[in-house]
């Protein structure tokens, strides 16, 4: 077996900086496998392979008869550690130092791991299942409170839990259709067709709308693009500011300033929002600032969520087509002297502010935040997925299972019924890693940081 393009082999010793690398008052260097503990020993100023499991010891790390750190060391023996193996952590001091108890560690035999080696031995250990695993990187990546919590519950077990739900009343429907393919001529007598199918759509609803939280998922998981368009000077870059409460982006009276799409990170309601500024879209002849406005419009189209901005002063269309049901028509400048009414405009979300005095930015978030979540934000008590992988298993698996209805309303072989319930099964599989090759197993952990 293969782990990041090179032989697995159980048990094997391996150390990694667990903690971000760079000044920091302490840094965590974290050992796992067989030799754990003699490369502990090895380095350390004291004996370790007497040591109790789940102590904590003072010591110093030698390297070439040298001290160079003094840490605290951990020991955690088999089975009860993160990895199911021997693990030695230390303690040592962060920075440059941490990287000498690291070399320390390999040249007393250990090997460097690789991007998301503990977690993999975690796993392959029987310590955690696939989607778990997958759950703690999520876990270190997520950048708002929704995606922690999501990740949190994928880590306890509850997608692993749905999953094993599903799997087992698949399995008795599979069973049937086995006992079919063995015995066709009694084939009413296992069960009622329509029974089979029936608890088959059960399933088949439950899949579906795991499916369908990935839109509520992903949303938290990578956050939403948010792009400002308009023609030049209604206050873009000025909005652009205002919501990020910094001067991000250049404001001047002079149309055409911004010409390319300036971007920046915004946290709103603990959601993670990417802004994009754009350049002010109208007829020019200017080459640059025609690149501009292309790359203006295309942003708008990539982006989950447009702000439409016009000026109440002197409202101007612009030409550009605009999906409705992910636009915000913004009017700015209401501290000015306007006409009313207003235009009438045709849009669902409607909010008027002033990018300049600040009023009415609180409607703004509040459009935001409910065209994010108009379908619901995800309640802590639904299971919700937050990975791509995961859904394409579950849309696989719910292929399968819509060939299996169909085969059976049209009466077809059991051999054929049989194999696509295996397959969809085969696919539901791959989220926990039953069944799973290595191309997944190195995909999934490549993306992992070196260390967990
Ligand atoms: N009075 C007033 N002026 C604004 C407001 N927002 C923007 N402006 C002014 O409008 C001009 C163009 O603003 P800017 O943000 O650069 O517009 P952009 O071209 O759409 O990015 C600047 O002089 C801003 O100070 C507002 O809410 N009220
Ligand atoms: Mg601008």
């Amino acid at each position: 077996m293969e782990f990041v393009h090179r032989p697995y082999i159980p048990g094997e010793t391996i150390a990694a900086l667990a903690t971000a690398p760079g000044e920091a008052g302490i840094a965590i260097i974290r050992i796992s496998g067989n030799n754990a503990v003699s490369v502990a020993e090895k380095i350390f100023s004291k004996p370790v392979s007497k040591l109790k499991s789940h102590t904590v010891h003072y010591g110093k790390i030698i390297l070439k008869s040298l001290c160079i750190d003094d840490v605290i060391l951990l020991i955690m023996r088999a089975p009860r550690s993160f990895t199911g193996e021997d693990t030695v952590e230390i303690h040592c001091h962060g920075g440059l130092v941490s990287k000498q108890v690291l070399e320390a560690c390999i040249q007393a035999g250990a090997k460097p791991a690789s991007p998301g080696e503990f977690s993999f031995k975690a796993f392959i250990n029987g310590k955690m299942d696939l989607a778990q695993a997958e759950a703690i990187q999520s876990k270190i990546a997520a950048r708002n409170e929704v995606a922690l919590n999501l990740a949190q519950d994928q880590l306890e077990g509850r997608l692993s839990k749905k999953i094993g739900s599903f799997q087992s009343k698949l399995i008795d429907i599979a069973a049937i259709f086995e006992a079919w393919v063995d015995f066709p001529e009694e084939d009413l007598e296992f069960a009622p067709f329509d029974e089979v199918i029936d608890s088959l759509q059960q399933v088949m609803c439950e899949v579906k709308k795991l499916i369908t939280s990935f839109e509520q998922g992903k949303i938290a998981h990578d956050g939403v693009t948010v792009s400002l368009i308009g023609s030049p000077n209604v206050g873009k870059s000025s909005l652009m500011n205002a919501l990020l409460g910094k001067d991000r982006a250049i404001v001047s009276p002079i149309a055409g300033t911004t010409r390319d799409l300036v971007e920046d990170d915004l946290r709103l309601n603990n959601l993670h929002l990417r802004l994009v500024d754009t350049a002010g879209i109208r007829d020019t002849s200017e080459c640059i600032e025609e690149e501009g406005i292309r790359r203006s419009k295309q942003a708008s189209m990539k982006s989950d969520i447009i702000l439409y901005l016009l000026d109440v002063t002197s409202p101007e269309l612009v030409d550009i087509d605009l999906p409705k049901e992910k636009t915000i028509l913004v009017w700015n400048k209401i501290d000015l002297p306007h006409e009313r009414p207003l235009p009438n405009m045709d849009f669902d979300y409607i909010v008027e502010l002033s990018a300049q005095n600040g009023s009415g930015m609180t409607q703004l978030q509040e459009a935001i935040d409910s065209l994010i979540w108009k379908k619901g934000a995800p309640r802590r008590d639904e299971v919700v997925i937050t990975s791509l992988r995961h859904k394409d298993a579950l849309v696989e698996a719910y292929v399968s299972f819509e060939r299996v209805v169909d085969g059976l309303k049209r009466r077809e072989s059991a051999e054929f019924v049989a194999f696509d319930m295996r397959a969809g099964l085969q696919s539901l599989g791959t989220i926990i890693g039953s069944n799973i090759t290595e191309d997944i197993l190195t995909s999934v952990f490549s993306k992992f940081c070196i260390g967990k």
